[in-house]
């Protein structure tokens, strides 16, 4: 039995990943799920609403779902963690603000993780992901720092889409696209080392000028595009890159393969300051844990980008810096 909780549970990304975690496309056919829903005490009502959906659904695999509005009793024993709540940015607000705003909830689901669980592995959604990750893991040294990750699933997919579209070949033929650092404009998509049908994206694009303004802006800024389209942010593309993100920390990356996902640096690798949470080329291996992809060729033109984004989550973690102690 494999029991997740679900952080935000009562919003629009909790609406559509619920099913798919309690459906079995996750975590097998042969695997009950226990569902722990976790909301503010003001939504506790529409939580309880998609509970009873979810029992309606009838789902072989789940074996049931309980609603919490207290972080503890909500992480009691749990395999994995999806802190996907936070607070929205409101009108007129600096991400500054939206990361001090965000901290002391990560602070206190960090200490009621280090309380209530041990064998479990935190996935952090909710914005600033990369910073309100730093400070859940902070806050929860009895849990190893590697179970800790950022969602940077819902980038690379952007820019696997969209390279796809652009060179006009099926989804299924990109590979290796990595996002590098902080799930934010200034994440770093790296082209340069993405494959399409085996054969370096550069060259089967065979547009480096439109790759490097466009399509890099475009990643980049999909989330706000998605917002002036639909009125609303990303929801069931996050859901699913959310599914994506726990699929591949769970299953052995196949043989050449690489996938993107924000996790404490270990200092060792890219020149990426120890302890921040970066995005970096993952590979998990056979025995569930995973390596930091080493060697990948950066450009001058890379280095400068993964610079830039560095230097924005160490201005983040700056801002936050007391709620480190
Ligand atoms: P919603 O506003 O629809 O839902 C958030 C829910 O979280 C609400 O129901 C709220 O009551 C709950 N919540 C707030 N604080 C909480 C707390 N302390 N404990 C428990 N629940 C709490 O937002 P939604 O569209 O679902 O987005 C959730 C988060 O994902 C946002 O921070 C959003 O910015 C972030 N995203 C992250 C993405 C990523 O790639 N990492 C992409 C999509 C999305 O933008």
């Amino acid at each position: 039995m494999i029991h997740v909780a679900i952080t935000g549970a009562a919003g629009q990304i909790g609406y559509s990943l619920l099913f798919r975690l309690a459906s079995g496309e996750v975590f097998g056919p042969h695997t009950q799920v226990k569902l722990h829903l976790l909301e503010l005490p003001d939504s506790m009502k529409a939580a309880e609403g998609t509970a009873m959906e979810l029992e309606d659904c009838a789902f072989p695999t789940l074996a049931g779902v309980e609603c919490f509005d207290q972080a503890e009793a909500a992480f009691s024993g749990v395999n994995w963690a999806l802190l996907v709540g936070s607070k929205p940015r409101g009108p007129g607000m600096e991400r500054s603000d939206l990361i001090r705003a965000n901290a002391p909830i990560f602070v206190r689901q960090g200490k009621a993780l280090a309380r209530a669980a041990s064998d479990v592995r935190i996935v952090v959604v909710g914005n600033p992901c990369n910073t309100n990750a730093l400070i859940a893991q902070h806050h929860c040294q009895e849990v190893p720092a590697t179970r800790f990750s950022a969602m940077t699933m819902l980038d690379e997919n952007r820019g696997k889409a969209l390279l796809a579209k652009k060179i006009g070949v099926p989804v299924a033929d990109v590979h290796n696209l990595v996002i590098w650092g902080n799930h934010s404009p200034t994440m770093y998509p790296d082209f340069e080392n993405a494959l399409v049908g085996g054969k370096p994206a550069e060259t089967v694009c065979g547009n480096r000028p439109w790759l490097e303004s466009q399509y890099l802006a475009q990643v980049q800024q999909r989330g706000a595009e998605i917002i002036q389209a639909r009125g609303k942010s990303s929801a069931a593309s996050a859901a699913s890159a959310c599914i994506d993100h726990i699929r591949r920390f769970s299953q052995p990356t196949p043989t050449g393969e690489m996938f993107s996902a924000a996790v404490p640096s270990n200092g060792e690798h890219y020149g990426i300051p120890k302890g921040l949470i970066f995005s970096f080329p993952l590979r998990t291996l056979a025995n569930g844990t995973y390596e930091i992809v080493p060697n990948i060729p950066i450009s001058a033109y890379a280095r400068e980008k993964l610079q830039k984004t560095t230097d924005e989550l160490l201005k983040e973690r700056e801002i936050v810096k007391d709620q480190l102690l």
